[in-house]
């Protein structure tokens, strides 16, 4: 598939989409949600790529899903639009290997959306966050209503939906929406220093984190634990488990 939308870069490891359609502030269109859908499905596929990370071009991260695409929509193709947004979404979630949101500016609606289904985000000190769909006359549709509560908690999901207001990096830091700020100049330097370091760990130990955490947390507690001891005892039977120890007790970095 030719992207139009996305722009891919692909080194030691790691994979870097950044979302293109300055213009708009990278607002999400249909075009999108297909490029990305078409990019996962790929990603699925290959054991060459460690770390997917996520950013926008330009001063913003996405700042939402594309009004003028949506005003003119019917009931039930709203419906669709929400539904293939929400699927693209989760796929980040499902996806074996972690994917980090480098959000460098507008991350609004859709884009708040988007840097939720990401495993964690990473954020400028410029970076805005806010699902402002109240504004107009619309809740989020991304999943939004759903993430926000269970990553920030309920009371703030509640405040930021039906005020809709914007929030800093700081504010969202400090709601745990973000896990850290950077300077604006330094941010995929940052980023792309921590994506290193998840992808020069054994990738089965990591690949086993994400799953654990991702499925654990809608599981009963001991389920969840049972799931872990499996996964954990499993690595036992992996080359680069047993590389890990022995480097350790040999005083060397291990050899991955
Ligand atoms: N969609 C389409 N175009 C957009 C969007 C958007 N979300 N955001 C900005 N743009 C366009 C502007 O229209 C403008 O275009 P033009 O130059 O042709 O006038 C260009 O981008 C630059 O924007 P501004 O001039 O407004 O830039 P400012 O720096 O002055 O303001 C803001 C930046 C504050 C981010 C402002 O652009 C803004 O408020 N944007 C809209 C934010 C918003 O409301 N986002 C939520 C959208 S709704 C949503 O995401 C729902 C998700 C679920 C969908 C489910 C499917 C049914």
């Amino acid at each position: 598939m030719e992207y139009k939308i996305l722009k891919i870069s692909i080194a030691d490891r790691i994979a870097c989409v950044t979302i293109s359609r300055p213009a708009v502030l990278n607002a999400l269109n249909t075009e999108f949600f297909r490029e990305m859908d078409h990019f996962l499905h790929d990603l699925q596929g290959r054991d060459d790529i460690w770390v997917l990370v996520i950013t926008g071009e330009g001063k913003s991260f996405v700042a939402g899903a594309d009004i003028s695409e949506m005003s003119g929509m019917a009931p039930a193709e709203a419906y669709e639009f929400s539904r293939f947004g929400q699927s693209v979404f989760a796929q980040l979630e499902t996806l074996r290997i972690p994917v980090i949101a480098a959000v460098n500016g507008y991350a609004l609606g859709g884009g708040c959306e988007l840097a939720m289904g990401c495993d964690f985000r990473i954020a400028s000190k410029l970076a805005k966050f806010g699902q402002p769909e109240m504004n107009l006359g619309l809740t989020p549709g991304y999943a939004g209503t759903q993430r926000l509560s269970r990553i920030a908690g309920l009371g703030n999901a509640l405040y930021l939906i039906l005020t809709a207001d914007t929030i800093s990096a700081e504010d969202a830091l400090r709601m745990g929406l973000v896990q850290k700020v950077c300077e604006p100049e330094t941010l995929m330097e940052d980023v792309m220093k921590l994506a290193t370091r998840i992808a020069s760990n054994g990738s089965g130990a990591v690949v086993a984190i994400k799953k654990l955490i991702r499925e654990g947390i809608s599981m009963p507690f001991e389920d969840g634990s049972i799931l872990e001891a499996k996964a954990f005892s499993e690595l036992f039977g992996e080359a680069a488990t047993k590389e890990g120890m022995i480097a350790f007790m040999e005083k060397r970095k291990p050899e991955w």
